[in-house]
């Protein structure tokens, strides 16, 4: 590959094959609200069990067996591997399919689904079988201070400042399996561009940001990903 600075991004289309649901996909709905309308500090605070049952149930499906990493998960961990060059993986998702599959070099920007923070002392905790979102915080020894570790919809996304870093740096933007329309993510194709960078989108479809990018492979992330890494 002649690339030497590659960032990836990733959206809910790579773990589709996985069998994690995406929210377009979906109509975007649960039990019949729309995902702006629940993944938001205002509904935690209005409806909290709301919340906390939309995450729960998320969880619970992760962390059913049958939930594994896809061959495109396992490419991008192998490109990691074997790159000589910077690499860097930004996910939207919430699930732990790219640590599972191998990655390291790797920011959640969206936060963890089995992570909980504490909304004192801003400490995280992984989610185990003794310790779920309405326990008693570890830290501060009180109930109602955990949330889940996910950044909602008017939250600020997580280490967005390394992010435009790499990106203004890269010489290969790739982006996998996102629809283009959640910011500031959908932004970072202008950001790579911006940087000279080769930009690629590989996505079921061409996304709301199609047109900024210089190609596009369209098909499943397990075809379109093992193909280009190859
Ligand atoms: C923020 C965690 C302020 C929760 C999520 C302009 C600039 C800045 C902000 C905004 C702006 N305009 C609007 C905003 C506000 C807002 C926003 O973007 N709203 C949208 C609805 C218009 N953004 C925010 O609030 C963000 N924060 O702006 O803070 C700020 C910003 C900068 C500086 C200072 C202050 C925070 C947004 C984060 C919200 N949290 N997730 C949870 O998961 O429960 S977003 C959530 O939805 C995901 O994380 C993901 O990001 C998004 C879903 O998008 P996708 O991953 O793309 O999934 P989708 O289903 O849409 O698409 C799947 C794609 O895969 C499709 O294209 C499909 O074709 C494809 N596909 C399907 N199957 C396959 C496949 N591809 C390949 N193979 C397959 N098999």
């Amino acid at each position: 590959m002649k690339y030497s600075r590659i960032v990836i991004l990733t959206g809910a289309g790579i773990s589709a094959e996985s069998g994690i649901r995406t929210f377009r996909g979906a109509d975007g709905l649960w039990e019949n609200h729309r995902l702006e309308e629940v993944a938001t500090p205002e509904a935690f605070a209005k409806n909290p069990q709301l919340v906390q049952r939309f995450y729960n149930e998320r969880r619970r499906q992760l962390l059913s067996p049958e939930i594994t990493p896809n061959a495109a998960h396992r490419a991008l961990a192998q490109l990691e591997k074997h790159f000589p060059g910077d690499f860097l993986l930004v996910t939207q998702n919430i699930d732990d399919l790219h640590e599972c599959a191998g990655s390291r070099n790797l920011i959640h920007m969206h936060g963890e689904l089995l992570k909980a923070r504490c909304a004192i002392s801003g400490q995280c905790f992984s989610i185990r079988e003794d310790l779920h979102v309405e326990a008693v915080c570890p830290c501060c020894k009180r109930s109602g201070t955990l949330r889940p570790h996910v950044v909602w919809f008017g939250e600020m996304p997580l280490e967005m400042e390394r992010i435009y870093s790499a990106l203004a740096d890269c010489d290969l933007f790739v982006s996998i399996g996102t629809s283009g329309n959640v910011y500031p993510a959908a932004g970072f194709v202008e950001c790579a561009n911006r940087a000279g960078a080769h930009s690629v989108e590989l996505n079921l479809e061409r996304s709301s940001v199609g047109d900024a990018f210089a190609e596009h492979r369209h098909g499943p992330a397990s075809q379109v990903v093992t193909e280009f890494v190859r």
